[in-house]
């Protein structure tokens, strides 16, 4: 079969509804016109196209020596609610992480059998929507490896992080949908830059989702929900600041 692919038969095929990847044009995603036209059109575009170019795209890595000397804290840094503060000063020893909704076993996970799991390691770059990235090492164990043990069922459609924490009340939550809770960077982490996570970062587990902004990556978790739709969560946006903030839920990198 004759490989080449002509600009008439990408026209043809996208006519048809056939993605342009799929017909080998691999250097999409590097045509200016491209990403003016496409890229800087909005979030449901960006979804697409990460969804498209590769569901498997890794977030970069970095080396140790491009680590952040600081890495700053943003949001709120210790959760104010009595039951966060009596785990905190038990050291953790008696939260468990609840796992439930669409799933065939709900489960309740302590930390030390968090850490019992394979733990993935990753150096990535932390970019907050407010105008600062910071780079930093995180330790933890896969959501994937999480969902396998609890099983999703038929309807589960998004991962929820209810998180200890609120603002004025409302409490602070996030969502990802199973393309990122599957993706090999999709961690809970309970480790930092080689250390425990400190509490000013999300201790005891935090959520790293790096192919998104800062916002995402939900710190203090205390349950994960798996839901078929998001609509009876929070104000039905999927996270705090999408509720509160115009954010995007969908925040690709
Ligand atoms: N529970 C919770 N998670 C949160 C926040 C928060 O206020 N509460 N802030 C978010 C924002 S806007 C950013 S940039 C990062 C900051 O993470 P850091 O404190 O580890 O730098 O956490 C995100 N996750
Ligand atoms: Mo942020």
């Amino acid at each position: 079969m004759n490989h080449r692919i002509t600009r008439r038969m990408i026209l043809r095929g996208l006519a048809l509804g056939v993605p342009a990847v799929l017909l080998g044009c691999d250097r999409l995603g590097s045509s200016p016109s491209f990403r003016q036209v496409v890229l800087s059109s909005g979030e449901w575009l960006s979804y697409r196209v990460h969804r498209l170019i590769g569901s498997d795209a890794l977030a970069r890595e970095y080396d140790p020596s491009e680590m952040s000397p600081n890495f700053r804290t943003n949001g709120n840094t210790s959760p104010r609610s009595a039951k966060y503060r009596l785990h905190a000063s038990e050291g953790f020893a008696n939260w468990r992480l609840q796992v439930g909704g669409l799933v065939k076993t709900p489960r309740a996970f302590t930390l030390a059998q968090l850490r019992s799991y394979p733990a993935r390691t990753q150096i990535t770059r932390h970019d907050c929507v407010e105008g600062w990235s910071a780079i930093g090492q995180w330790t933890g164990i896969p959501v994937k490896t999480l969902l396998d043990e609890v099983q999703l069922q038929d309807e589960a459609r998004y991962i929820v992080f209810h998180c200890a924490d609120d603002f004025n009340g409302r409490p602070y939550y996030e969502s990802i949908d199973l393309v990122d809770a599957f993706h090999p960077q999709t961690i809970l982490a309970y480790g930092m830059n080689g250390a425990e996570l400190p509490m000013g970062h999300g201790a005891p587990v935090r959520l790293r989702v790096e192919r998104q902004l800062g916002y995402k990556q939900a710190k203090f978790i205390m349950r994960v929900e798996v839901v078929a739709s998001l609509s009876g969560i929070g104000q039905g946006k999927g996270g705090y600041w999408e509720d509160v903030g115009f954010y995007d839920w969908y925040a690709g990198i």
